[in-house]
């Protein structure tokens, strides 16, 4: 069979292109439909009509790209916004392993009997919206009730987002037909220290992990910082702070959980004055179902007894789940295969990143995902990358839709 030789350097400089789109130092912020993003489709739009595929734009957001004959298509790719100040790999290098597995094969002449599309999602990460996996949710039929109506900081919602990008504004729209799909596979980085540890370049993903995400709200009394005695106080910072310490030790009693509060926000916020309201993100996940639920309800006992002790009022809003979702068995060996007719003895890991591949997985596509050893954490701009482990992935890649197109 013909060699499948991706280019690592071809890879760098697709890569620094994309991220010089949003750049902020070593990383970038391109959030979800934003202008920044929508430059970022652009460029690998054009990418993947050089390669002769017919590009198109869905009314949600989303950017393909399908090269071959009729029949129903391998669906590859990842997502292209990022977090704010995040790194230049998460998403985007899946993106370009994508399109360089399609390079490779062209230059390999492989003849495709079935299409291949590429597809770059939009607003995967929800940062501007709320909205996680926004993208691929509109496409596989999983996005929430009103979720068109959801607004950023300044009170644009996604419909608006959509409309200033020259779309109608109904993400719904973009739902795939059911059953259209052969297969999903997405490359990207681990995120995580696992495959620089063991010193190996890809790894197979096997399960990723169940993911909570909401709102809390403390409600106290906003009061004078000099005239108002301590022991009179209802200050919702003060509650909020013991709540969030309690989140932390929650999900550290459970194996492999994890909890995070990384958005907070103050009312009125002025340091004269004992804050009334304190709003605060959740991010909870597990990879197993009983422990996300398990943290959320110790979450919940917590909010009851600092409401009784401080006199304030805590809700937790409307939760955002995904479950843990075990990706496709078959595909997994068939990854496993290719990752090793490329060279690489390729283990299996759980994701502790929620990824597209859950949607696709969830409505009944055969998802699958190959990770490519990444170095300096993530949702970082020490985010770090080899263009040669990327390489690999993208053999990997190309040898997988080899036997599943060729
Ligand atoms: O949050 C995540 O796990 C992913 O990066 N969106
Ligand atoms: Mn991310
Ligand atoms: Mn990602």
């Amino acid at each position: 069979m013909a060699v499948i030789g991706p280019s690592a350097r071809r890879i760098a400089e697709r890569a620094a292109a994309l991220a010089r789109i949003g750049a902020v130092g070593e990383g970038v912020t391109r959030l979800g439909l934003t202008p920044e993003e929508r430059r970022a489709h652009a460029l690998v739009a054009r990418w993947l009509a050089e390669l002769g595929g017919r590009v198109r734009r869905d009314e949600a957001g989303n950017v393909f790209a399908r090269v071959g004959g009729g029949g129903s298509p391998v669906l590859i790719g990842s997502h292209l916004d990022s977090v704010p100040e995040g790194g230049r790999y998460d998403g985007a290098l899946g993106v370009v392993v994508a399109v360089e597995a399609l390079e490779a094969l062209r230059a390999a002449k492989v003849v495709l009997r079935r299409p291949v599309e590429v597809v770059g999602w939009a607003d995967e990460e929800g940062v501007r919206f709320g909205l996680g996996l926004y993208g691929s949710s509109a496409a596989f039929g999983r996005l929430p009730a009103q979720a068109a109506e959801r607004t950023d900081a300044r009170g644009v919602s996604i419909r608006e987002a959509l409309r200033a990008l020259g779309l109608r504004g109904d993400p719904a729209r973009a739902r795939i037909r059911k059953g259209s799909l052969r297969a999903y596979i997405e490359p990207h980085i681990e995120q995580g220290p696992r495959l620089a540890r063991q010193g190996r370049a890809l790894a197979v993903v096997t399960t990723i992990v169940g993911i909570a995400h909401g709102r809390v709200t403390v409600r106290g009394r906003q009061d004078h910082a000099g005239t108002t005695p301590m022991s009179e106080r209802r200050d919702a910072l003060a509650a909020a702070a013991d709540l969030i310490a309690a989140i932390a030790r929650a999900a550290a009693a459970r194996r492999d959980a994890v909890a995070t509060v990384g958005e907070i926000a103050v009312r009125p916020g002025a340091k004269n004055v004992v804050p009334g309201e304190c709003a605060f993100s959740l991010d909870v996940r597990a990879p197993r179902e009983r422990d996300v639920a398990a943290v959320l309800r110790a979450v919940r006992v917590a909010a009851a007894a600092l409401d009784r002790e401080r006199g304030v009022r805590t809700s937790l809003g409307r939760m955002d789940r995904v479950p843990v979702t075990a990706l496709d068995r078959s595909l997994r060996g068939l990854l496993r295969r290719a990752c090793a007719a490329a060279g690489v003895d390729a283990p299996e890991l759980v994701s502790g990143a929620g990824h597209d591949a859950m949607n696709a997985q969830l409505d009944g596509v055969p998802a699958g995902m190959i990770f490519i050893r990444s170095r300096g954490g993530s949702h970082s701009p020490r985010e770090a990358a080899d263009p040669r482990d990327a390489a690999r992935a993208a053999a990997a890649l190309a040898e997988a839709l080899r036997e599943l197109c060729g």
